[in-house]
């Protein structure tokens, strides 16, 4: 699939930081020295409603991660899926009487437009699941082979037992990871599986479901965790830096992922550093296409909030955080949109360059934009107040602001 364009991104006076930033799986903090070309694999929607506050917030999160790299000098390499068929997404198109490829195409679309409003920096692979089944097919066959895989009415699970390190990703006991299942996809109450966990590799064939030819293991489709798996690898490799998403993926998806490359490959972790984003709330509740409770991106467009300003709100909030969107949130951040915009549209101020060592360490550590906000305010806050007579600081506050933050002044 063709991703969307690129910002630029503007190079900067000075040194970039490494990252330091936190593993779900080691439970703390590991600084990453991803070499010459870092890779990332984040994975992308399920596109069968459009982009809420809560997917922009954790893609923000990693477009941040890409940021420190490129500030670093490093090359990025960066993949996301696009989970194009799945039974969110069947269902929300049967239930609307259309076809689940034009539904599919659409909602991608405007995540799309809506990364590109956002200046979020584009993937350099950006895969739908249909169009990786052939390389899906071979690695479920593969498992199943190692006999770390088994059949259940023509259903091909994965079994956990097979991995040694199963766990090792969320830190999750038996019970939580049962509860966990259930809500996010799994079907631990189905009969004959050899651990109420296993994830399903391959659904056989449904009627009026669509299906792909699985050579050796059927008529069928994939299933969601072996999909990000078969992109990540035939993309990135074994051992690539950083595996992303929002807190939600670390069990199952993340966990199973890194189960199925440990018997595909004998290696564990797949990703240096599992990093997960908090969730982003509404009225109390976690922002769901499944609930509704639903800011979109899109619609604020529509109603002529400023990109800058939606941006500026997600980075307000530490991407570790849960939190929850208000109107106040946004009104905060028109207003330091404003102020901002204000100050280096001055012909001078008081010097920038200690301005950009602070952004590079807020985010160094841990991504801490809300640090890196502050600073920001603070040089605006002493233009103000001291004035100051340099003349290049404008406009490398403003560079800065684009290169580290993603936000256009
Ligand atoms: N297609 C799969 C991943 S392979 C999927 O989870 N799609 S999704 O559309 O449901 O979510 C896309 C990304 O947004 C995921 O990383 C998910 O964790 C994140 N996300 C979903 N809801 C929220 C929320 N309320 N707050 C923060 N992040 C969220
Ligand atoms: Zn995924």
């Amino acid at each position: 699939m063709y991703a969307w364009p690129a910002s630029e991104v503007p190079a900067l006076p000075g040194q970039g930081r490494d990252l330091r930033i936190h593993d779900t799986a080691t439970e703390g903090l590991v600084t990453l020295d991803p070499g010459p070309v870092a890779r990332i694999y984040v994975c992308g929607i399920t596109p069968y409603d459009a982009t809420h506050m809560g997917h922009a917030a954790t893609y923000n999160a990693f477009d941040l991660v890409q940021r420190v790299w490129l500030d670093t000098k490093r090359q990025v390499h960066y993949v996301q899926n696009v989970t194009d068929v799945d039974d969110p997404l069947l269902e929300r198109a049967q239930r609307d009487d259309i076809d689940w490829v034009a539904l599919a195409e659409k909602e991608t679309a405007l995540f799309r437009e809506d990364m590109t409003a956002l200046r979020m920096l584009p993937p350099r692979h950006y895969i739908g699941a249909v169009e990786a089944i052939p390389g899906i097919v071979p690695l479920v066959e593969r498992l199943r082979d190692a006999g770390a895989a088994y059949e259940l009415d023509g259903d091909i699970y994965f079994s956990v037992e097979s991995d040694p390190n199963f766990g090792k990703v969320s830190n999750l006991d038996a019970a939580a990871m049962r509860v966990l299942s259930a809500e996010r996809g799994g079907d631990p109450e189905r009969p004959g599986k050899k651990n109420p966990l296993d994830p399903m590799l391959w659904m056989a064939a449904r009627a009026g479901e669509p299906s792909w030819d699985g050579g050796s293991l059927g008529q069928g489709r994939p299933g969601w965790h072996i999909e990000c798996v078969a992109i990540a690898l035939d993309h990135l490799g074994m051992t690539f830096d950083v595996q992303g998403g929002g807190s939600d993926l670390a069990f199952p998806h993340h966990e199973m992922g890194a189960s199925h490359a440990q018997v595909l490959t004998g290696e564990f972790p797949m990703a240096k550093a599992y990093v997960h984003a908090g969730m982003v709330g509404l009225h109390g509740e976690k922002m769901s296409k499944s609930k509704g409770n639903l800011v979109f991106v899109s619609r604020l467009r529509r109603d002529g909030v400023d990109p800058a300003a939606i941006r500026l709100t997600l980075l307000a909030h530490h991407y570790r955080a849960d939190w929850e969107w208000t109107d106040q949130v946004l009104q905060d951040a028109v207003d330091r949109l404003g102020r901002w915009r204000a100050a280096v549209s001055r012909p001078d101020g008081p010097d920038a360059e200690a301005l950009v060592e602070e952004i590079r360490v807020a985010l160094a550590n841990d991504l801490d934009a809300p640090a890196a906000l502050a600073a920001v305010d603070r040089w605006v806050t002493r233009q103000d107040t001291e004035g100051g007579t340099d003349i290049g600081a404008p406009g490398v506050v403003s560079r800065a602001v684009d290169a580290l933050l993603g936000v256009a002044l």
